[in-house]
């Protein structure tokens, strides 16, 4: 049994008494709902409050019951709530006024929030989110990003495959337990709609003592998370699957903490509304979260003006410290650094540049960091230079991994992990190894019916993604719950080492990898896309994979010699996203010891909706914890014909008829009967 089953055993033992679900009827969640705004910095110990989970984290702490009500809704920036906010900046804090970059556009919130309410706690409290969907028209599920949920599995949110999409009008209660401390984030898994504003972040904090770089910093406060989101001007309808005379890129903006500014391209004119802004005390060290909530191609560069940055954890796993100037961050990524607050005492700005295809659009959105004492809220200085192309300085997880030396690159190979690496993961010979290669196809509209496409802009081609050519049909149920009910001819099949077969240009099927329990697993990625120089960000559900190697080439037995004859890593960086560079290739290992169905993605959402994804299944349906009574089934329906009561004839005779009049009747003898009394 793993350390962390023990662990959550052992939890569920100890603190079984009063608030345990397992008790539900005992329990009344409304003592323990929290709020939406887990407040500032000034506020952030709250020791008196006994109810609240966003909190410092002690030793000797109880663990909490963090229950949220989450209101999914179609909602729109500067709705009548901002009055004036576009003008008068003091009516942007009123509530219920989302007001992003200024810009008006229909979006979609939990809460009427953009980013979505941030789920903070503290390492062992038990969360509990009600997902209410009122909006009209969509189905939803949450994925709660770098997760395992081990011995939760069908909380995992992703519809089709650990549950059926929640419709409309209904409810669903995620509840975990927070057993793994780090940097997380929540959104939407199903179609497109996180893009409209279906995210937010989820902090796990453990005490400081117990954190590995710990020491290096004095404060890990709620408000100093940041979250930055790629924001389109446009409809989510006009930019998936997308259209052939608009560039998609040119309208992606970003947002800091849902906030920022734009400038209007015609005019020049600038909006005003406001910066987030970070507050720090001078001569104090300060945790930083940083999380890509990104969804476009686009990945971002962050810096901090007149600092540098110490890392220390990247996708909630803790890394030995390395100081750098700027980082490279893809979508589905987190990294967690240190600022030291030992510059002039003033305001500084945050920059998140947009790079890759958006580099050429110079597209980038600022926060503030302001030191207490400055004399002015907004920084004097002109935004930093993009330094897109020629930077000065050490960047970490540079796209296209060109980290060799006097390239002033750091790549995710060389961070390394600040915890004892599995030894299990380390063994020469992994038990099973997929090899799988990304790449597009491009629909041939004479033969080619009903796929679904992403076209990022004119320059380029209706485009699907595929692993092993494979576009990655989900079921008609999702596995997890209801694995008897999908037919057999749904999967696509397997050769003898366990790979998929493909023999045509593109295949459509569930592409599902058996794994044996406990299994050490290593996945070799090469890219064959060629356009654009994307690095496709690729996310693993249900656990964190050891990133083995990178490298720039995608020839499979040039990979593979080049990586046998590597001195590998004794502590090689444990992360759950990984970028591929472009042309290239990325090993990573996992020991599968959870079971369940867990979806491995490009976290490029456009790519990922199009097709580039595939399954593991880790273990057989009895290695499962029973699913809960009473989880929503879903399926096709398909009858045989033939049996459906015959249509309203004219005929007495008809069993419809016969039903109807006796229904009739019967309600004239209950009206005569209640109009008699
Ligand atoms: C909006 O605010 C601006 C700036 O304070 C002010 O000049 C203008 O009159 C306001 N408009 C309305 C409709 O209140
Ligand atoms: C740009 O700003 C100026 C000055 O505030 C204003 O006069 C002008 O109308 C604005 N232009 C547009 C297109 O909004
Ligand atoms: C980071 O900043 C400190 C203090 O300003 C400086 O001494 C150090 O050289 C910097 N490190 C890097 C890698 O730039
Ligand atoms: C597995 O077998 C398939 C089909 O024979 C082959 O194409 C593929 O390269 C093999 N994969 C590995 C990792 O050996
Ligand atoms: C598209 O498919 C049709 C029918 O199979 C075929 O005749 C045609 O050559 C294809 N076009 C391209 C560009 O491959
Ligand atoms: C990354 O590689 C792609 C093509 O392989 C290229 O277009 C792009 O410019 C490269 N980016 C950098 C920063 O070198
Ligand atoms: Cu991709």
């Amino acid at each position: 049994m793993s350390s962390s089953v023990q662990w959550a055993i052992f939890l569920l033992a100890t603190f079984s008494s009063g608030w345990q679900l397992t008790q539900s009827d005992s329990v009344n969640l409304e003592n323990f709902l929290q709020p939406d705004d887990v407040g500032d910095y000034k506020e952030f110990v709250r020791d008196s409050d006994t109810t609240n989970c966003a909190r410092d984290c002690k030793k000797d702490g109880a663990p909490r019951l963090c229950y949220y009500r989450f209101t999914l809704e179609a909602y729109a920036t500067l709705t009548e709530a901002c009055k004036n906010c576009t003008e008068d900046i003091s009516q942007c804090a009123n509530v219920q006024c989302v007001f992003a970059d200024g810009f008006e556009k229909g979006i979609l919130t939990v809460n009427r929030r953009l980013p979505g309410p941030s789920i903070q706690v503290c390492l062992g409290d038990e969360i509990v989110v009600d997902v209410d969907n009122k909006m009209p028209a969509r189905s939803t599920t949450l994925h709660w990003h770098g997760i395992f949920q081990r011995g939760t599995q069908w909380n995992d949110g992703v519809p089709m495959v650990t549950q059926c999409a929640i419709p409309e009008d209904t409810k669903f209660r995620y509840n975990f337990y927070a057993n793994q401390p780090g940097t997380f984030y929540w959104h939407s898994h199903d179609g497109t709609q996180k893009v409209l504003g279906l995210q937010g972040s989820l902090v796990v904090r453990r005490p400081k003592e117990d954190s590995p770089n710990g020491k290096l910093y004095d404060f890990d406060k709620p408000d100093h998370v940041i979250l930055v989101t790629d924001w389109f001007h446009r409809s989510e309808e006009d930019q998936f699957p997308g259209m052939r005379n608009l560039n998609n890129y040119i309208f992606t903006y970003f947002l800091i903490n849902g906030r920022g500014r734009y400038k209007d391209l015609k005019s020049g004119n600038s909006t005003i509304t406001p910066y987030t802004v970070f507050h720090v005390q001078p001569g104090k060290r300060y945790r930083f979260r940083v999380i890509a909530a990104t969804c476009s191609h686009c990945h971002t560069r962050i810096s901090f003006e007149g600092h540098n940055l110490t890392l220390i954890a990247t996708d909630a796993n803790p890394v030995k410290p390395v100081v750098v100037d700027y980082f490279d961050i893809f979508s589905g990524e987190r990294y967690d650094f240190v600022l030291n607050a030992t510059n002039e005492i003033k305001s500084y700005w945050i920059k998140v540049q947009g790079m890759g295809p958006c580099a050429l659009d110079n597209i980038y959105q600022l926060a503030v960091l302001q030191y207490d004492g400055a004399n002015s809220a907004l920084p004097k200085s002109s935004v930093p230079e993009a330094d897109v192309f020629n930077p000065t300085g050490i960047v970490l997880n540079p796209e296209n991994a060109t980290c060799a030396k006097g390239q002033n690159g750091l790549c995710v190979t060389h961070l390394e992990s600040a915890v004892p690496v599995d030894k299990n993961v380390l063994v020469p010979d992994p038990d099973i190894e997929f090899v799988l290669r990304m790449g597009y196809y491009y629909p041939n509209y004479t033969k080619d019916y009903y796929f679904t496409f992403n076209r990022p802009g004119p320059d380029t081609a209706d485009t699907m993604f595929w692993f092993n050519n494979i576009f990655n049909q989900l079921p008609e149920s999702p596995p997890l719950s209801q694995w008897k009910d999908i037919p057999a001819d749904a999967y696509c099949p397997l050769a003898s080492n366990g790979s998929a077969v493909c023999n045509k240009d593109l295949c459509s099927c569930f592409h599902n990898l058996k794994i044996k329990l406990g299994a050490v697993v290593e996945f070799t990625f090469l890219d064959e896309s060629d356009a654009g120089g994307v690095n496709h960000p690729l996310h693993l559900h249900g656990f964190a994979f050891n990133v083995m190697d990178i490298g720039l080439t995608n020839d499979a037995k040039q990979v593979a010699a080049i990586y046998k004859s590597k001195q590998l890593s004794v502590a090689p960086v444990l992360k759950d996203t990984v970028a591929v560079p472009s042309g290239g290739y990325a090993v990573v290992r996992i020991v599968a010891d959870n079971p369940g169905y867990w979806m491995f993605h490009c976290h490029f959402l456009f790519h990922h909706v199009a097709g580039m994804s595939f399954v593991i299944q880790v273990g057989e349906p009895e290695d499962l914890p029973p699913m809960p009574q009473g989880i929503p089934k879903c399926g096709n329906f398909l009858p045989p014909v033939g049996n459906a009561p015959k249509q309203l004839a004219n005929s007495k005779s008809s069993s419809i008829v016969q039903w109807v009049d006796s229904v009739v009747e019967k309600g004239k003898k209950l009206v005569n009967k209640i109009f008699r009394r």
